[in-house]
């Protein structure tokens, strides 16, 4: 495709620095907007990412000297700083924004009352500002967001298919004579959030969808499952290029999670009965889809385009044996701080990214043992204090 001008809101986090990478290696000129509340809120919780991270200034210095290719980085917080931000969109007038400048963490939005305004005002004035701003301007930028799966809840679907987003639905009573051959309607499918965080990227969803009919703003949503792994080719050519690992009770993921416990012989963390099914993508996946939907944008006055980032499913419990099984360790079940179902089924549709090309990276050994070699590099960080999750969604 041709290359152009990507502004990346929240770049230095794990996944925005792992697109900001490769989409410079494809030759998009990047620009990063940070306030570095990521780096922040660890301060804050008193923990560090397992991998030692160098400073933004010192990774993109690193990233020209190996690739040539400069990553300009531009201190904004979006949710607040809105001049700065429209002067240097409308400056810039970037051809894609690729949101991911929200507090991505379900537990730190479930901790206490003052996590939950905190992630509610930023992550949805970001969203709003971005949006505001892109109307204002009238502009033609693609807007990218990385929004979750979790949207769509994690009831049971008995054997139903989870849509990108959008539900045929047939009307049950009078359809009006000029539509009753015509095909079936479609709604968004309805929300169904799990924590405060998940409450964030609905809301989102509603904003898109007014922007998108009322400003013909061009917009994607992307679903995206759990991501695991860390580190994406780009990252291979130098330490300082290195990308966060959080492994605490707030921001460590599932899957990640058990593989540091794993490497330490600390028992699994198994929530309740482990019987939460939930989606997940590697991170090299992840951001292949951001290249293909930066690929394939709607048109002005296209609805929103939604698709449904994930590639395959698997059950917490199966997950733990598994980790169990390579490394040695015992499980522990322990009681859910969280208020979700202790089993669900899921089915997800996600053939958009399929059939654009995505070539899914499915959960193997070898690339859990390529975590568990980052994560034995590092464990010496560890700090087991950090490991359990103490944020509890009913207090
Ligand atoms: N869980 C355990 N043990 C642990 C940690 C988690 O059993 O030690 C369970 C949780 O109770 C939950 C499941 O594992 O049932 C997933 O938890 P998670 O922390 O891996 O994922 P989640 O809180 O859902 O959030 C993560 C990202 C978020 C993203 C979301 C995608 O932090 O940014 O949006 O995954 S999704 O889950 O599909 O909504």
């Amino acid at each position: 495709m041709n290359t152009m001008r990507i502004m990346i809101l929240g770049g230095d986090g794990f996944c925005g620095w792992a697109t900001a990478l490769h989409l410079s290696s494809l030759g998009h000129e990047i620009t990063i907007v940070d306030n570095l509340s990521r780096r922040r809120i660890d301060h804050d919780l008193g923990v560090e990412s397992l991998t030692p991270i160098a400073s933004l200034e010192q990774r993109v210095e690193r990233w020209y000297m190996e690739m040539g290719e400069r990553i300009e980085i531009v201190t904004i917080n979006v949710a607040r700083d809105i001049k700065a931000l429209h002067q240097l969109i409308s400056h810039t007038n970037p051809g894609a924004i690729i949101h991911f400048a929200q507090q991505r963490a379900a537990p730190f939005s479930m901790k206490t009352m003052r996590h939950k305004m905190y992630t509610i005002d930023n992550n949805v004035n970001a969203t709003h500002n971005v949006l505001a701003i892109l109307a204002d301007l009238k502009s033609d930028t693609h807007l990218i967001h990385l929004g979750t799966m979790g949207v769509y809840g994690y009831g049971s679907t008995d054997g139903e298919i989870l849509p990108e987003g959008y539900l045929q639905v047939v009307p049950t009573r009078g359809p009006r004579s000029d539509d009753i051959f015509g095909p079936p309607r479609e709604i968004r499918y309805p929300t169904n959030p799990g924590s405060v965080y998940h409450m964030t990227k609905c809301l989102d969803a509603e904003m898109f969808a007014y922007y998108a009919k009322n400003d013909h703003l061009r917009i994607t949503d992307l679903h995206q499952g759990i991501v695991w792994g860390t580190m994406t080719d780009p990252m291979l050519m130098h330490e300082e290029l290195i990308n966060r690992f959080d492994y605490d009770g707030d921001y460590g993921t599932v899957l990640n999670r058990f593989i540091v416990q794993g490497a330490i012989g600390y028992p699994l963390t198994v929530h309740g009965t482990g019987g939460q099914t939930r989606a997940f993508i590697h991170i090299r996946d992840s951001v292949r889809c951001i290249e293909l939907a930066l690929e394939n944008p709607p048109q002005r006055g296209e609805r929103v385009k939604i698709f449904n980032q994930m590639t395959e499913t698997h059950r917490v419990y199966d997950l733990a044996r598994h980790c169990a099984d390579l490394t040695g360790a015992d499980m522990q079940m322990v009681d859910n701080p969280r208020n979700e179902a202790a089993a669900n089924t899921l089915n997800v549709d996600n053939h958009s990214f399929i059939d654009l090309g995505l070539k899914p990276t499915l959960l193997n050994d070898a690339l859990i043992n390529e975590v568990h070699d980052i994560v034995d590099r590092f464990k010496s960080r560890i700090d087991t204090t950090k490991i359990p999750c103490t944020s509890r969604w009913v207090k």
